[in-house]
């Protein structure tokens, strides 16, 4: 199994124009502002600092791109849902987000990071159904996992999975902090990424 250990910053994009070429294969991570997606990112990839975690909700606006190898990237996306960002600035989010999902034919899955204690919100939703309606893969990380104890997880997990009953949508339970589901998540990222 892959650990990618090798990965690297390729570079950040702002604006449609500056996204990395378009070849090879890309997964996307999503998920709310201050959810774990950063976290989620270091630990897959064993790199403590390749994605910076935060305390100041909203902080990371930029598609980030990382080489996992030639040709393999991981796309850190901007997060949603933090009240406070101003309106200009969530529809430049909205169009940004429509153009990357519309054009990129490089992705081919969306790793999507939920707080296991909010549970799978309305915007979470629309960002399984932007990949679905594009015949892309989604597995749904329920990060955080180490603030819920065993039964509440599992209930999360349950409730999820019901909630992506009818498609294509994998589910699994992850800690960053407690280096859960670590090996699971990369499974589903080396499936994705191998050449069919
Ligand atoms: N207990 C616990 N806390 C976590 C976990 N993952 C992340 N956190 C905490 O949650 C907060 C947000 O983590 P980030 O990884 O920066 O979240 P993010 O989704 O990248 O946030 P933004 O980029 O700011 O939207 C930080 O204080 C992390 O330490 C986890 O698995 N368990
Ligand atoms: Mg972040």
């Amino acid at each position: 199994m892959s650990t990618y250990s090798q990965v690297k910053f390729v570079t950040s994009a702002a604006e449609a124009y500056q996204l990395a070429p378009d070849t090879g294969r890309e997964i996307a991570f999503a998920g709310r502002s201050n959810s774990g997606k950063s976290s989620a990112i270091n630990a897959i990839t064993q790199r403590a600092g390749l994605a910076r975690v935060s305390r100041t909700p909203g902080r990371t606006q930029l598609i980030n791109f990382f080489e996992l190898a030639p040709e393999r990237r991981l796309v850190d996306l901007p997060g949603y849902g933090f009240a406070k960002v101003p309106q200009r600035i969530r529809l430049h989010w909205l169009e940004l987000m429509e153009h990357y999902f519309n054009v990129r034919e490089s992705l081919v899955g969306l790793i999507l990071i939920v707080d296991s204690r909010r549970g799978l919100g309305e915007q979470d939703a629309a960002m399984l159904e932007w990949a679905l309606a594009r015949d892309r893969s989604a597995h749904v990380l329920l990060t955080k996992a180490d603030k819920l104890n065993r039964r509440d997880s599992q209930q999360v997990l349950r409730e999820t999975i019901a909630a992506c009953a009818d498609t294509a949508v994998t589910v699994q339970l992850f800690s960053a902090h407690a280096k859960q589901g670590f090996e699971d998540a990369r499974q589903v990222m080396d499936r994705w990424l191998a050449v069919a």
